[in-house]
């Protein structure tokens, strides 16, 4: 099995890898798990090797990435103690998995069975809806070769709608007490709903927004530079996964 999981292209720090083994770019969705694998380094000593691979050159369209992804798409984490290497794709299934297997305390997840389902709405919510609106705005005003209005105003308003979801959750608009953190009970509590969603809010500005686009959200703003503050955050969007450094 391991034989069909690596072809004679897969890097060797891939097929080598021991443990846990992520295959990452520094972009919002590889920073997800990147921070979650930081936070649990500080939690709890958990150890992972990492490959930095350059999207912008296609080695995620490679056959060897394909095995390990069909998607194509970064991040990727390989689970090297299970016999064959288990590989995960999906930045959410990502840091579900990691929560299983690393997270023994529930640091960052939560035991209450109804907690743990909001800490997987927000997860999801960003997931499915914030990541790839604000990922449209990126590609169609920046990456595009033509500049096409509609889907600019189109992503660019959805995105601003979906900010706006996470000032009510935030702002405690209809609960009547403003939170810290996206899920859990009282304030919340700091966990992978967090991680998966701070690293694209957090680039509003690269997104082509305003400060006056992001005046209705002053929660929002608050909640960046909290989790912006933590050790593990900086160092998971940190220089360690700039390529060539
Ligand atoms: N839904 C996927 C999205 C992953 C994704 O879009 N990754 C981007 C980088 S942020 C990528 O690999 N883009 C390269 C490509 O599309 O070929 C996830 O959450 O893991």
């Amino acid at each position: 099995m391991a034989d069909q999981l690596y072809t004679s292209e897969t890097p060797s720090e891939v097929k080598n890898a021991k443990g846990l083994h992520l295959i990452t770019m520094n972009t919002p969705n590889g920073q997800a798990v990147q921070i979650l694998l930081e936070e649990l380094k500080d939690a709890y000593g958990t150890e992972w090797t990492t490959t930095l691979i350059d999207i912008m050159t296609n080695e995620q369209k490679k056959e060897w990435f394909l095995r390990l992804d069909p998607n194509g798409r970064i991040p990727v984490l390989v689970d090297n103690t299970q016999n064959p290497p288990f590989p995960v794709m999906e930045t959410s299934a990502e840091m579900l998995y990691l929560l299983k297997t690393a997270d023994k305390n529930d640091t960052f997840g939560f035991k209450d069975e109804l907690e743990r389902n909001q800490c997987l709405q927000w997860t999801f919510f960003w997931h499915g809806s914030g990541a790839p609106y604000q990922g449209q705005v990126n590609h169609f005003s920046r990456a595009a070769p033509e500049k096409i209005p509609y889907a600019i105003n189109r992503f660019r308003n959805e995105t601003l709608r979906v900010y706006g979801v996470l000032e009510i959750q935030l702002s405690g608009k209809y609960t009547g007490a403003p939170r810290e953190y996206l899920a859990g009970n009282g304030k919340g509590k700091y966990s992978i709903a967090d991680m998966k969603t701070w690293p694209w809010v957090k680039g509003w500005e690269r997104s082509g927004f305003t400060e006056e686009d992001m005046k209705p959200f002053p929660h929002v703003k608050q909640w960046i530079e909290r989790v912006g503050k933590r050790g593990a955050v900086q160092r998971g969007i940190g220089d360690a996964y700039v390529q060539n450094k």
